[in-house]
Parts: C-alpha cells; structure tokens; sequence
C-alpha cells in the first residue's frame, strides 16, 4: 500500500475495481465471447459453457465448462431446454463456483437452441440471489427462424418471458435489425452485431471502474436497477456541440430490440473533454427527459478529462421497458 494510513493514495488502493466476466453460453453465445474478446475488454476474464464438447474445445476463451451429462453425452442437446436444465441443476454448485467471484457476469446466449436458452436464465437467476450482478445478453433469432421452427419458437419465448419477469439489465440483440447490413457477408453482419456489443459492454465497465467528477460506480448502478424494473443500456458518442443529437444517435443507432412504457427512468453517464460545458449536459439531460416522457427518476455522473475533445460519450441505463416488448418481437 502507498501512502500514509489514512491518505487518499491509502484509500483508492483499498477500492475494489470490479472484477467482470463475459460468459458464452452454447454455440451463439461462446463464439460472440471470442468476438468480443478479439475487440478487447480489459481485464476482463472469458468463458465459455456448453453441453457440446468439441464446439467448446475449439473456442479461444480463458476458461471452459462442460456440462458434461449422461443424457446429453457431450454431443449439445439439439434445442431441448428440459435436459439442459437438468445438467444445470445437477452441476449448480460448481457453475456458482466459477462464476460468483465476479461482480459483473456479462450472461450471452443466442435464443432458439437448448444449451444458451436453458443456461441464459437459470444462471442470471441464481446470480440474482448473490452479490454479483449477472448481464443477460440475448440474440433473438430471425424472424423467418421463428416462422417456420415452432420449437425454436416455444424455447426464444420461454427464456424471453422468464428473464421479463426477472427485470434487472436485458440487452435483446434484435437479428431483424440486422436486416440494414443485408449487403454485408453473414459473417460480417454478425461481426458488426458484436462490434455494437461490444461498444455496449466496455461503456458500462468503463462507468462503473474509473472515478469520475459525479461518480456512478457498481453500487448506484445497483440501487438504480433495483427500482428500475425491465432495464437496458444504450451508449452513443456524438459532437460536443450537438447534444441533443448525440441522445437521438444512443437510442435510435440501437440494435437493441426496446419499447418503453409509461414509467422509465434512467441513469446517465456523460464522459468529455475540459471543452464538456454545463450547458451541454444541461442539454443532454433534457434532451433525454424529453425522449423518455418525462421519467420518474433521473440520475446522472460526468467525468471530464483534462484535454479538449470533440465528442461526448454517452451511457445509458433505462428502465421501464414495457413488458411484453421482447416477445412481441418474437411473436409478431
Ligand atoms: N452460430 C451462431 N449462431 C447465432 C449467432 N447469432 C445468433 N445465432 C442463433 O443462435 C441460436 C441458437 O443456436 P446455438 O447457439 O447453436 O444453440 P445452443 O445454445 O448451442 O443450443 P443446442 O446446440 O441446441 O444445445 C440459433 O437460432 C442461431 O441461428 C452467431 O453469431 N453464431
Ligand atoms: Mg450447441
């Protein structure tokens, strides 16, 4: 430790940085993680759990788990949630046990098979009941997958509405919305998916792990999710002089499947540089007032770096998305 006992330096030392995981759960999930570890989270530790053991053996992450079960033999489980949650239930200690040393487990799962389906709420529930704040994050297949699958269609639906009734932080990556790079490659277009993923992902651990002017750390984001019921995050980054349009690009450049509802509330991160004006955050807080509908509960951190900057990072946690929206997505 530096410093005298009771100087700063002491103090900062003794603050925890949060620890994070990003776990992909079966084929979708774990090959997202490789994704957004290839764009680099820092410190950030990766894993990967699936029933499929040689999908698992060929995914770079730091940290593998087999859900090895006699009925599911290592082979996937071929879209049936049922057994996938039997071998979650059977091997729910030692999944805690990797996973509850983190404060933040990033949950990704893509929806329709068994494996991700089953693990993506389960795990998220039973992170819920400890100290650690699970993330699920969930593509939603297309919609001509949904159309003509009716049991990719039942398993998207049951995770969906079980993570709904959760609340807490959902981020549903919306494969529809994907239709806008239809020009691209397939792999491209997913490439690009993550990308936003990852955008998504490194604005929140960068809010909560380093100190701003108007702090926002792991313990406010909590608190606001506690009250917040259904939430999501959005980030957008925009011209220091047009706040307003930077508020318009986070919530409309958004891959995110959300609607809200009545009653939303959201906690906002700003980070700019010493050009970064009250009246700009004036300006973007109205801004965001404005296309909430008035929120019930508003709160707001900024952090301002020593040199001028052209733009203005915006990160946002918004509650009171309108139940249902997701499988409305789905079912539509
Ligand atoms: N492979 C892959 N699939 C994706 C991706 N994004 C969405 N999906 C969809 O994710 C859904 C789930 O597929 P998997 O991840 O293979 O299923 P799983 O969770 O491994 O489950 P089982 O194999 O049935 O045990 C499918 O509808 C895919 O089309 C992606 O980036 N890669
Ligand atoms: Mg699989």
């Amino acid at each position: 430790m530096t410093g005298e006992p009771d100087s700063p330096e002491a103090w900062a030392s003794l603050a925890i940085t949060p620890s994070v995981a990003v776990v992909g759960l079966g084929g979708a999930g774990s090959e997202a993680v490789q994704d957004l570890l290839a764009l680099g989270i820092p410190g950030a530790h990766a894993i990967a759990v699936n029933t499929d053991a040689k999908h698992l053996a060929r995914v770079g992450v730091d940290e593998r788990i087999l859900l090895a079960h006699r009925e599911l033999r290592g082979r996937g489980s071929g879209g049936d949630r049922d057994a996938v949650l039997r071998a979650a239930e059977e091997s729910r200690e030692e999944l805690l046990r990797r996973l509850r040393p983190f404060e933040i487990v990033f949950l990704l799962a893509g929806l329709g098979g068994g494996t991700g389906s089953a693990l993506l709420p389960y795990l998220a529930g039973q992170l819920r009941r400890t100290e650690t704040l699970p993330v699920p994050v969930v593509f939603l297949p297309f919609q001509v997958e949904l159309e003509t699958n009716a049991s990719r269609r039942e398993n998207v639906v049951a995770t969906v509405d079980e993570l709904e009734e959760m609340g807490g932080l959902l981020l549903a990556l919306s494969n529809e919305k994907l239709r806008r790079f239809e020009s691209l490659p397939i792999h491209r277009v997913f490439q690009v998916r993550n990308a936003y993923l990852h955008s998504l992902v490194a604005s929140l651990v960068d809010m909560v792990d380093h100190p701003s002017q108007l702090n926002v750390d792991l313990a406010t984001l909590k608190n606001h999710l506690r009250d917040s019921g259904l939430s999501t995050l959005l980030s957008g980054e925009y011209h220091v002089s047009e706040p307003e349009r930077l508020v318009q690009e986070a919530l409309s450049g958004s891959l995110l499947d959300f609607h809200f509802s009545g009653r939303t509330s959201a906690l906002v991160h700003l980070e700019g540089g010493s050009n970064f004006t009250l009246r700009c955050l004036d300006r973007v807080l109205r801004a965001m007032r404005t296309r909430l509908g008035e929120p019930e509960r508003l709160v707001f951190g900024t952090r301002v770096r020593p040199e001028p900057r052209e733009v203005v990072h915006l990160t946002a946690v918004v509650g009171g998305l309108r139940t249902r929206t997701v499988r409305d997505a789905v079912t539509a």
